[in-house]
């Protein structure tokens, strides 16, 4: 049964990975998108195809940074006056570097910091009130594995991951008696561009991340982000952890 057919989605992060292979999940299940990411030339051509895939759909754009609150805030609530947003997938994010707390690069810091915390913040903050008006909503913030479990030289990224497990546990609190349903979706080691980004760009070491095992694909998270999404509104899915079968643990992973 399709639950979610008509609905309204905002993906943050769509124009990679887990946010691109939902986008397309979604649209198969007849969700009109607002597609929101900074690279806007991604996020033209992927509005393009599904438009053209799903020609009854409405497809929207907003090429973002959310790390910036005044956009965030202005060009969210102008798309919001006319198309209400039913669903938020609080995707948007990132690890830059894998190094000691010792001498860890500041900018990297901040910018995790702004973008993974902060950024899903502003946009949960816009989003929220007019979702709490119309009483019904549904939010999914990208966890991690890493917001379980600390591994070593990811103290920044894995302690942005475990404050975004906490706001999950925080939103469902403060919407106790609403119909607004929140989860926090913790995946492990994922072959996106999470690796090439971490690194600065280094695909050699990046593709050395994935060797030896098989990562869940986007596409696996895409569709548990819609399994999640078309459960009855009864039935809130507060936490779903989600590994590779090689590995069980940042420390258990079995590499041929
Ligand atoms: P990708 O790098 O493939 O995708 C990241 C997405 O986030 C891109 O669409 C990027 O778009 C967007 N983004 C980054 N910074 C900003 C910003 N400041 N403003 C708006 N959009 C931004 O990685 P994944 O798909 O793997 O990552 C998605 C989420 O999943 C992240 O939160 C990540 O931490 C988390 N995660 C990833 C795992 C993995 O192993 N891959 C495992 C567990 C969690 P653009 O650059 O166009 O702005
Ligand atoms: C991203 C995956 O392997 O860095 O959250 O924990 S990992």
């Amino acid at each position: 049964k399709n639950r979610i057919q008509n609905k309204t989605a905002l993906i943050t992060g769509a124009t990679s990975g887990f946010g691109l292979a939902t986008a397309h999940a979604l649209a198969a299940m007849q969700v009109n998108l607002i597609l929101l990411g900074r690279r806007e030339e991604r996020l033209q051509a992927l509005s393009e195809e599904l438009s053209q895939q799903y020609p009854k759909l409405t497809i929207q754009t907003l090429a973002l940074d959310v790390r910036k609150y005044d956009g965030v805030k202005s060009e969210l609530e102008k798309i919001m006056q006319q198309t209400p947003v039913d669903i938020l997938i609080n995707n948007a994010g990132l690890a830059s570097g894998l190094g000691s707390i010792v001498d860890g690069d500041l900018e990297d810091w901040e910018k995790m910091i702004d973008t993974n915390l902060k950024g899903l913040l502003y946009v949960s903050r816009t989003v929220l009130p007019k979702m709490k008006e119309r009483n019904q909503g549904h939010i999914i913030n990208i966890g991690s594995m890493a917001g379980n479990t600390t591994y070593p030289n990811g103290n920044v990224y894995c302690a942005t991951k475990s404050a975004v497990h906490t706001l999950g546990q925080a939103m469902n609190i403060d919407l106790t008696g609403t119909g607004i349903r929140v989860c926090t979706l913790a995946p492990g080691a994922a072959n996106t561009e999470f690796s090439e980004v971490r690194f600065h760009g280094d695909r050699d070491k990046a593709d050395s991340v994935y060797q030896g095992f098989q990562p869940l694909l986007a596409e696996d998270v895409a569709d548990m982000i819609v399994y999640i999404l078309n459960a009855p509104a009864h039935v809130n899915i507060q936490k779903v952890d989600m590994m590779p079968t090689a590995q069980r643990s940042p420390y258990h992973l079995h590499q041929e």
